[in-house]
């Protein structure tokens, strides 16, 4: 691997001054030693306990291609900036190992930006590390210990170490020999280590914040899966309400669509806007009974009794029989995307329900889902989910609720969830962020909002996309990747007349906040036209550090963020 080219070098030369000086802090001169990127060049940077092993570094061109499929991440990335991408396996005990990635981009910006992971799938996430990399961060992720797609947890049957590599410790090991090898590599200290990623991804996050809150300055955590006890057991449960599909409870797919659009003719207006975006699903009064076929009605336009009793459940939280919580429900809004965890043309539950508890809980010798007897109140019942938290597997779960320790180091927390989620609701991250204040407030110990701000946002699907038209791009966790493979940033929006981007693009929020101490207040989501940055765009909304929520101002172009702004409704 060889320093920048004189290509680059000159360029930067004839452009201006201040980049050439940049260029010099950030790559030495001709007499500094040329990046090594080699097994043997890198090995001497890992510690010498034979616990990690360098398993390849390999140069990767100027717009090159990286392909190193695995079940939870088959895609590859094209257009590569120059970098080394490195490969570590490490033993984390007696019957367990992971292995983690790095890019290693030879233009760095001196910033280390780590990417998680989804459900309980395991891979290594080199799309967002591409996507890090082309932004001149160093990008690490990991595998977590195991090869699966997302919705299979049957690598963790019988298999506690690789439930733990999964929990947390594959993570936190990673970062700490990620960090190693850049310093390393690079003869030089990475200045700022950030977090951003979504669902499993930000289960992680919230897990280094809380167990290992020296690891990163600032992190961003989206969609949080972080209660997955009580998840799980809940994408279960959702299931069952809606099986078999032979009962007449049952809400076959097609339904969903005309659901969808009644809450929407009932919620959307509730905000003073007609525009397709339910802004406050909360503080929507939403009568299901309008879906009631009357007895001439054809009963695919419409919901039977007990179909309406089936659509309660969903919209209210999941309690035992002593009306204790057991997990919140669905937002209203959510009902494009909910159908995925209702399964509602298939006669089983979600895997995310029951491969975690064959596999994790119960510990079932067969762990497919279809091998649970989830019919059987001797296997599925409320003690079920006790186990669960009980047991805890791998110490997955992200409950520790006082995050002071990660405020008095300086971190900065930006924690966001789209509210049209349906595989994580909405809900289970505000029940969160109320816990934090719970913890936070009563003890004084840091005030909250100097370190930890959360968005929701209207209209947003899971991690990436949106109902409808809804603004939802804020260069999150995957955005950029789900994009395209050389999306960085926010197309069209990255200018300093944007406060550099900060305003658009929640990485650059963290990172003010981290290095400049500019609180962020509103964000701005964008939407393009079908999802193409190259094309116009469609609509931008501001959206509110709760507990604000974006009021439009009665005159300008609902379409235009300046038309709106962050007020607390109460
Ligand atoms: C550049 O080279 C000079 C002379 O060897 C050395 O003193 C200086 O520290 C180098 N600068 C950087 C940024 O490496
Ligand atoms: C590992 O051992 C070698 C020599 O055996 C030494 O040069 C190197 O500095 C050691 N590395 C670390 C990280 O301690
Ligand atoms: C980058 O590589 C792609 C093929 O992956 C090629 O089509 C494109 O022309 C290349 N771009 C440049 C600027 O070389
Ligand atoms: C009910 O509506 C569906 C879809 O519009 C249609 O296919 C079906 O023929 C209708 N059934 C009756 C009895 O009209
Ligand atoms: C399942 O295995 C774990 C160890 O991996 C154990 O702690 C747990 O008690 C087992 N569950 C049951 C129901 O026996
Ligand atoms: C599952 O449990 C139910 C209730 O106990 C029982 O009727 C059914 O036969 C069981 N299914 C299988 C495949 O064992
Ligand atoms: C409830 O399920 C658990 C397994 O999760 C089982 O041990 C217990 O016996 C069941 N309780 C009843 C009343 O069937």
């Amino acid at each position: 691997m060889s320093p920048p080219t004189n290509r680059t070098w000159f360029s930067s030369f004839t452009s201006n001054l201040q980049s050439l000086l940049l260029l010099t802090q950030s790559f030495g001169n001709a007499t500094s030693p040329t990046l090594q990127c080699s097994p043997e060049a890198l090995s001497q940077f890992l510690p010498n306990d034979s616990q990690s092993t360098i398993t390849y570094a390999t140069s990767v061109a100027q717009n090159g291609t990286w392909f190193k499929p695995s079940p939870a991440f088959p895609t590859p990335n094209s257009g590569l900036p120059e970098l080394c991408a490195v490969a570590i396996n490490v033993v984390s005990s007696p019957t367990s190992s992971y292995n983690f990635g790095l890019f290693l981009p030879t233009e760095w910006n001196t910033r280390f930006l780590t990417s998680g992971n989804g459900g309980f799938g395991g891979g290594i996430n080199w799309n967002d590390m591409g996507t890090s990399a082309l932004s001149g961060f160093v990008g690490l992720s990991t595998d977590t210990g195991h090869l699966s797609t997302s919705g299979d947890a049957s690598w963790a049957l019988n298999n506690p170490e690789t439930q733990t590599d999964w929990g947390y410790r594959a993570m936190h090991g990673s970062i700490v020999l990620g960090k190693a090898i850049t310093e390393g590599y690079y003869g030089k200290k990475i200045s700022y280590s950030y977090y951003s990623a979504c669902s499993t991804g930000g289960r992680q996050g919230l897990k280094e914040v809380q167990m290992f809150p020296d690891d990163f300055d600032g992190v961003v955590a989206a969609a949080p899966a972080w209660w997955t006890s009580r998840l799980q057991p809940w994408s279960l449960q959702v299931g069952l309400w809606n099986l078999p599909v032979t009962s007449p409870t049952h809400i076959p797919s097609t339904l969903f669509p005309i659901i969808a659009t009644e809450v929407m003719r009932q919620c959307d207006p509730q905000d003073g806007v007609v525009d397709g975006i339910i802004q406050s699903p909360f503080s929507c009064q939403f009568i299901p009974s309008t879906l009631l076929c009357t007895p001439s009605q054809n009963t695919s336009t419409c919901l039977t009794a007990p179909q309406l009793k089936t659509l309660y459940k969903f919209y209210h939280d999941w309690t035992d029989s002593d009306n204790n919580v057991l997990f919140p429900s669905y937002p209203l809004g959510s009902e494009s995307q909910s159908p995925f965890l209702l399964n509602t043309d298939s006669s089983i539950p979600s895997s995310y329900g029951t491969s975690w508890i064959s596999s994790m809980v119960l510990n079932l010798s067969a762990s497919t889902s279809s091998s649970y007897n989830w019919s059987s109140p001797s296997l599925w019942n409320v003690s079920t989910v006790h186990l669960g938290d009980a047991l805890n597997p791998g110490n997955a779960n992200a409950d520790d609720f006082d995050i002071s320790p990660f405020a008095k180091r300086g971190g900065k927390l930006i924690h966001y969830h789209g509210l049209a989620d349906g595989l994580i609701p909405a809900t289970s991250s505000l029940y969160f962020y109320n816990q934090v204040m719970a913890t936070l407030v009563p003890s004084s110990k840091v005030p909250a909002s100097s370190f930890y701000k959360f968005y929701l946002v209207p209209g947003m699907l899971h991690c990436s996309g949106s109902v409808g038209d809804a603004p939802w791009y804020i260069n999150g966790g995957g955005q950029a990747f789900s994009l395209g493979d050389t999306v960085t940033g926010v197309p069209g929006f990255d200018d300093s007349r944007n406060g550099g981007g900060a305003r658009f693009d929640v990485l650059k929020a963290v990172m003010r906040w981290v290095e400049d101490g500019i609180e962020p207040e509103e964000l701005v989501a964008t939407k393009w036209v079908d999802d193409d940055v190259t094309k116009e765009v469609r609509r931008q909304r501001k959206i509110c550090p709760y507990p604000e929520s974006a009021v439009w101002d009665g005159e300008g172009d609902v379409d235009m963020e300046g038309s709106w702004k962050c007020k607390s409704l109460f």
